[in-house]
């Protein structure tokens, strides 16, 4: 069979995001072409699409473009195209300044719009349009995160021969928070289209699943939902955690390389040669705690706990959605703080705080990684957190100190890390204090348990086990719950 669009509808497996793992890029002279944009799905998911006939699903990353379905490096990319205004509605609107700050526990408030709403089910129709016509009969669709929630329902309703699955990356809240939202029912009723709803944490499984007895008073036993059909079967939804992770033996084999480990040597030597290098590393988001990290450093430099001859702060914050105006408000205090900081405690030729607001290649994220004594990752909500996964696989010396927020998903398996309350101001600076001075001999006890947890749940164990309860999802019995 093919497709209006002349592509086989016949893939077996079809992973559906909202950004493809591929961005459309014109090079200066105008030459369109693709790069791959190397995230950790990808690595994941290449093998298996490779070997099962796959296809990828999502948008190009640029507004009012279409592009015609291509091969590229053995996955079939069948681009979604979207308009300025969806862009602006269904992505900046709804999934970011809406379902974002929701999600995590809106530490930021949330907007709540009709038209982003329509936006929002129209996008999610026209995501689910490309899957139905692209699966083979029976095959595996695979949607990811909460831009396409409701994807799974739309799915089914059209395709029913189809095994679904659908990965949330973000938490999901609490029901007094989840109830806010206008369309709770219907966000809800879209999940549960799927097999298989996974989950970061067991915690997001279990809010998950008392929204649903909550809002549908369904039948629910440990990890499996009951969801009566019209006529009349139950049919079973497997809800539980599966915590993502990372390709941690190629960030090892990074970090291994005799140039990276040359230029970790010469980022030191360019910072003035500290006793103590503190990082961190995030997308500009008010969910990673960046101004109480920032805040903790200034007041350890302004009781002289700290000194700026000692201990330096290298943050780095890579630029993200620029468009929505809590990002820009965000950047704008941050900046403040950064220049406040460096103007009180600073000295020539030892500032408090490199702040770099660009992203970098990934050699130089890990030469970051080798470089630093102590990671500080403070999240105030994280799904998971995949930079506290990256240091660790990344310190094949046993050496350094990851002092990691409660409130990220990361911090349920790393729990030999410096393990901290951001909110506790004073918590968190003698937290802080105690990851300087730690002995070498603790340091290397608690890494060396970080890293063996973090190599046995490796990206691609993520995705099998996913795959696994996926496929055989029918085959698990009644009333099996997860610790
Ligand atoms: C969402 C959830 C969950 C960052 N700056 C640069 C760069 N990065 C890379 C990091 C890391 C990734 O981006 C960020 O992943 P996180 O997990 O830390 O956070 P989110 O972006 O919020 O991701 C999160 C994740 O989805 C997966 O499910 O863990 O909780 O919020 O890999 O290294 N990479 C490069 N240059 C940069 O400047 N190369």
């Amino acid at each position: 069979p093919t497709t209006t669009r002349g592509v086989r509808a016949a893939y077996e497996m079809i992973v559906v995001s909202n950004r493809l793992p591929v961005d459309y890029v014109e090079s200066a002279d105008g030459t369109p072409g693709w790069r791959s944009s190397p995230g950790g799905l990808v690595t994941a998911l290449e093998p298996v699409m490779r070997a099962e006939d796959g296809a990828w699903i999502g948008w190009a990353g640029v507004a009012d473009r279409e592009f015609e379905p291509f091969a590229h490096d053995g996955i079939e990319i069948i681009p979604v195209p979207l308009t300025a205004d969806e862009l602006e509605d269904y992505y900046e609107g709804f999934s970011n300044d809406t379902l974002w700050p929701l999600y995590h526990d809106v530490i930021a408030p949330p907007s709540f719009h009709r038209e982003w709403w329509d936006a929002y089910v129209r996008v999610n129709r026209r995501f689910a349009d490309a899957a139905i016509e692209a699966a083979a009969e029976g095959a595996v669709v695979w949607v990811h995160d909460y831009q396409l929630q409701l994807v799974p329902k739309m799915l089914r309703e059209a395709r029913p021969d189809l095994v679904i699955g659908f990965f949330n990356h973000i938490p999901f809240p609490a029901y007094g928070i989840y109830s806010q939202l206008p369309w709770r029912r219907q966000v809800i009723e879209g999940l549960l289209g799927a097999d298989v709803v996974g989950f970061q944490r067991a915690a997001d499984a279990g809010n998950f699943t008392r929204a649903v007895r909550r809002l549908f008073g369904y039948a629910t036993r440990g990890s499996i939902i009951e969801v009566p059909e019209e006529d009349g079967e139950l049919r079973r939804v497997v809800a539980r955690h599966f915590p993502i992770s990372i390709d941690a033996a190629g960030f090892e084999e990074i970090a291994r390389r005799p140039e990276v480990q040359e230029r970790a040597a010469e980022i030191r030597r360019n910072l003035g040669d500290p006793e103590t290098i503190m990082l961190g590393v995030d997308r500009l988001d008010y969910t990673k705690g960046i101004r109480h990290r920032m805040k903790a450093f200034g007041e350890l430099l302004r009781d002289g706990r700290l000194s700026v001859e000692d201990a330096t702060l290298v943050q780095v914050a890579s630029p993200s959605r620029e468009r929505v105006e809590t990002y820009r408000q965000l950047r704008d205090e941050i900046e403040l703080m950064v220049g406040r900081l460096n103007g009180d405690h600073g000295e020539l030729g030892h500032p408090a705080i490199s702040y770099l607001h660009h992203g970098y290649p990934r050699e130089e994220m890990v030469a970051l990684y080798l470089a630093a004594d102590v990671m500080l990752v403070t999240a105030l909500r994280d799904g998971m957190n995949l930079v506290a996964k990256e240091y660790v696989a990344c310190r094949f010396d046993d050496d350094g100190v990851l002092l990691l927020s409660e409130f990220t998903g990361a911090s349920d398996e790393l729990r030999q890390a410096v393990l901290v309350n951001p909110h506790d101001i004073e918590g968190l600076k003698d937290a802080m204090i105690a990851a300087v001075e730690m002995p070498k001999g603790e340091r290397a006890r608690r890494m060396r348990a970080l890293r063996r947890r973090v190599q046995s749940n490796d990206v691609a164990n993520w995705s099998a086990t996913f795959l696994e309860a996926l496929t055989g999802a029918g085959k698990i019995p009644a009333g099996v719950s997860d610790s």
